[in-house]
Order: C-alpha cells, then structure tokens, then sequence
C-alpha cells in the first residue's frame, strides 16, 4: 500500500477510528487521499483550514426504520440511509441504492465518492448517497410499491430540489423511481419534478437519461483510447453485471465499432464470441427481469453459460467492470492483462481492488476510474434538473450531443490535471486532484461551516 503525506495519514487514521467497520468507505477515502499528497504541499491553505478533515466527515446522516406489508400479510422491516455528504457545490446529489448488501458503510463509500464525480462532471450539484437493505428479487410490483412508499414516507421531509436529489442505482430504476415519486408528491402537494431524477418521460424525466451512465462509460473508454493512439471500432469488449449500467454501456460499443463477448449477472456469465445480442440481453433483463442464464436457451449457436467463475477470464481489448464494488480482484487484473488487456473503465463505482488498480499501472494497462468514466449518469441527472427548472424539454440527439461533450470534458480535465500534478496518464491522480480542488475552494471560501 503506498504510503500516505503525514498529514494526509492522520485524517485516514482518524476516519478509520471514527467509522468503524465501514471498510468500503475506508477504502474510497485511502484511494483520494493517496491521490491528494502533492495538493497537501502546493495548496498547504487546505489543510490549513482542514478541508481535507471536514470532507471525510458526511453534513449529514439520516438512518431510518422502513416497515412494510408483504403480500402474504407478513410485516417486513428493513433500514433506510440518506447520507448527506458535502454541499459545497450545490443540492446534495446521487442515487439509491436497494440491495440486500447495503449498510451504512457501503452508502458512505458512494456518497464520498459521488462528491468528487460531481464536481469532476462540472455540474452544481453536491455528493450524496441513500439506500436500504431491502432485496426487490422476488418480489411483487405491488411489494415494490408498498415498499417505496414507506420509504418515502420518512425520506421526504430530507429531500427537495434545492435541498437533496436522489436518483436510481443498483435495484433502483424506473419502476422504484415512479413510485417514490408518487409518494413524493401526494405526501408533500407539490409537483416539484427537481426532487428526484431519473424519472418517466412523460412526468419530468430527461430523455438520454436511462443510457447515459453506460454511454458516458464508453465515450471516456473512447477517449482514453484515442489518446494512446488507438481505437474503439474493431475491439472486443467484456462487460460485467446486465443492469442498467452495462447494457448501454453494451450498447455504445456495438455503436462505436465494438463487439460484446461476454456479459454477466451476479449468478455466472455468458460469453458469445460472434457478439453478445443486447436485444436479447433486454429482454431477458429489462423486460422479463430474468436471469442472464436465460441468454443461452434463447440465443444457441455457440454461445455459453459459466456459473459461477470470472468473466474476467474471457480475453479482450476493453474491460468495462459495471455491476459492482470489488468485483475485479488482482486474480482477475493478472488474467485480464495476461490476455492483453489495453484499458479497463469502470462503468461501477469501485470494482476493481486497488491491488487491481495497481497491477493495471504497473502493466502500462489505460485504467479509467469510476468517479471520472461512470460519471455521464449524474450529470444527465443535472441535465434533467436543468431542464425541470425551466420547464423544458430537449430531444435525444441534442441531450446526448450534450453528454458526450460534457464526457470529452471530463476526460481533458483528468488528463491535465495528472500531468499538472507529474503523474501523466494517470486518470485516478487526475480525477481525485481536480474534483477535490473544486470543493475544497468553496468549501474555503464558505469558511469554518
Ligand atoms: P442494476 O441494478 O441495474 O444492475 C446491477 C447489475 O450488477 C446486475 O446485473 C446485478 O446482477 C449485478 N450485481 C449487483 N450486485 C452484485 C453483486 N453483489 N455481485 C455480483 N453482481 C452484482 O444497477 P446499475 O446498472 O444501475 O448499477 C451498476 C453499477 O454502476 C453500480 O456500481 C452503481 O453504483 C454504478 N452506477 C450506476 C449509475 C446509474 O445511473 N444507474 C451511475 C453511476 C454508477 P443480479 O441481477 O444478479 O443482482
Ligand atoms: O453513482 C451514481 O453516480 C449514480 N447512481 C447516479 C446518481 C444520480 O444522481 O444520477
């Protein structure tokens, strides 16, 4: 583990103390930190001041009981979070989460992380991050809907459209977000559309909005290549998970010139060497919300179901890992670049390790990283914001126009920012430092608040 600026090592010390167990957070915060130790000598008014301090500790963290009623009559209780993380520059901003998985630890991490994404996208929104331990597989519509209501019930009185936007993340899209926004508005007798994003096209939502996180992931892909000197059209490319995130993110590679070999789910992987069809994929996933599994009854010819095992064993030019945190271990960093890996970006937020991180760097492998390459869904969020507030509403091809440019940003202000900082080519450097500063100046200019 590199070694971390004196400074710099007693806030880790000292979040690690304050935030006990929450090893996912820990583990987001060491990787900016390790990032931030030249800013700590430049900019010594930071610390000075102890931005970096006040930035590793959340405004706000609401924890709340969400009771609901299965359809057998069975009371179900589960555990809500919003956490609040940083307003500096502007409503506190990012996605639910509903996944068995979830405890305050894992909304910490992504709240954190969402504070230095936003401000990378260039858009005014602040970080934050909400969930519950709540599984909707197996469940009905209606248990979704009564859960959601619940849910909102307590939520509202956080939320609003200059206070606190959340959106969709993993188990949480269109259907969740329709529900939450009901309850939303019954409870409160407001239409105030700013308050969630992600929502139908017909009640507020932004068109690109549904494709723009896997779009967004494969335009920075884009990017990084065509600063080495390569090009996407011709790749092969393996995309983890079958959720919202990775099936645009499939269907941008197919647009660009690439071909998907292989997609997954949380059960095992199927590969398909002539070329993954993502009709099929949707179907099964989007519309049916069956299991990947499925992919190989319906498709035959040559493609194959793996259960359980890697789908990172399966040789390619792209690795786009968009299902989950730590999902690419070394093992698996080690079988990519073995295979000849040339870039790997994350469509997820932190699922490579760091030994991954490290291995991809000491190979020469291109490694985009989540808070700069996934970073397209939030700010078409802030897209869908932008047009609530003036009661409008653009068409895909302008939206997206708008995405992609916005992507091109990202990806310039990551790469000169790291040669800035001496480390060129290093996208992490580069995304940490630059959505760091940002904050860290209003946070400066707010004062000690
Ligand atoms: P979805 O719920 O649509 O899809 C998640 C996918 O990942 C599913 O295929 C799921 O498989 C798989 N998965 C989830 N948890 C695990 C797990 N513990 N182990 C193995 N596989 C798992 O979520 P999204 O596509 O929206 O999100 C995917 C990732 O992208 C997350 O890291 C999210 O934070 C990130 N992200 C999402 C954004 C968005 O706009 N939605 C924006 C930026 C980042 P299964 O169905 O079997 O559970
Ligand atoms: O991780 C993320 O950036 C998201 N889940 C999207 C957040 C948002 O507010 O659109």
């Amino acid at each position: 583990m590199p070694t971390l600026h004196p400074r710099l090592a007693s806030v880790f010390d000292e979040l690690v103390r304050r935030n006990p167990g929450e090893v996912e957070f820990h583990q987001a915060a060491r990787e900016v930190l390790e990032s931030l130790g030249p800013v700590v000598v430049t900019h010594p008014q930071y610390a000075e001041a102890e931005i970096i301090r006040r930035i590793c500790e959340p405004e706000r963290q609401i924890i709340f009981r969400v009771p609901w009623v299965d359809d057998s009559g069975q009371v179900q209780l589960n555990r809500g979070f919003r956490v609040e993380f940083n307003s500096a520059l502007g409503p506190y901003k990012g996605g639910l989460r509903f996944h068995p998985s979830v405890y305050l630890g894992t909304i910490k991490f992504l709240g954190f992380e969402q504070i230095f994404k936003n401000s990378l996208s260039g858009m005014p929104i602040g970080g934050g991050k909400g969930g519950a331990d709540f599984d909707p597989k197996g469940r009905s519509d209606a248990e979704v809907m009564r859960f959601c209501q619940s849910f909102m019930t307590e939520l509202y009185r956080h939320i609003g459209e200059y206070t606190d936007v959340p959106a969709g993340d993993i188990g949480v899209g269109g259907r969740e977000l329709g529900y939450l926004f009901g309850q939303y508005k019954r409870i409160t007798n407001r239409y105030e559309s700013g308050v969630l994003t992600g929502k139908g096209l017909t009640w507020g939502g932004s068109q690109v909005r549904t494709e723009a996180t896997g779009y967004g992931t494969v335009y920075f892909a884009q990017e990084m290549l065509k600063a080495r000197d390569r090009a996407l059209e011709g790749s092969t490319a393996v995309i983890s998970g079958s959720g919202n995130v990775a099936i645009y993110a499939a269907e941008k590679v197919y647009d660009l010139g690439g071909t998907v070999v292989a997609m997954s789910d949380s059960s095992g992987y199927i590969v398909d060497p002539t070329g993954v069809d993502i009709h099929l994929v949707k179907e099964i996933k989007e519309r049916r919300r069956g299991r990947i599994s499925e992919y190989t009854d319906e498709r035959g010819s040559g493609a194959r179901f793996i259960r359980g095992g890697s789908v990172w064993d399966v040789p390619c030019d792209l690795a786009l890992p968009c299902a989950t945190q730590n999902e690419l271990s070394a093992k698996a960093a080690a079988s990519l670049i073995g295979n000849g890996v040339l870039a790997v970006v994350e469509g997820a937020n932190m699922p490579c390790t760091p030994d991954a991180v490290r291995a991809f760097q000491e190979a020469g492998v291109a490694f985009g990283p989540g808070k700069a390459a996934n970073a397209g869904g939030v700010a078409t969020s802030a897209l869908e914001m932008q047009q609530n507030a003036s009661r409008d509403s653009w068409n895909f091809a302008y939206t997206e126009e708008r995405l992609h440019v916005i992507m091109r940003d990202i990806h310039e202000r990551c790469a000169t920012t790291a040669e800035e900082y001496g480390a060129p080519g290093n996208y992490v450097v580069g995304a940490n430092i630059s959505g760091f500063t940002k904050v860290a100046d209003a946070m400066l200019a707010f004062g000690v608040i």
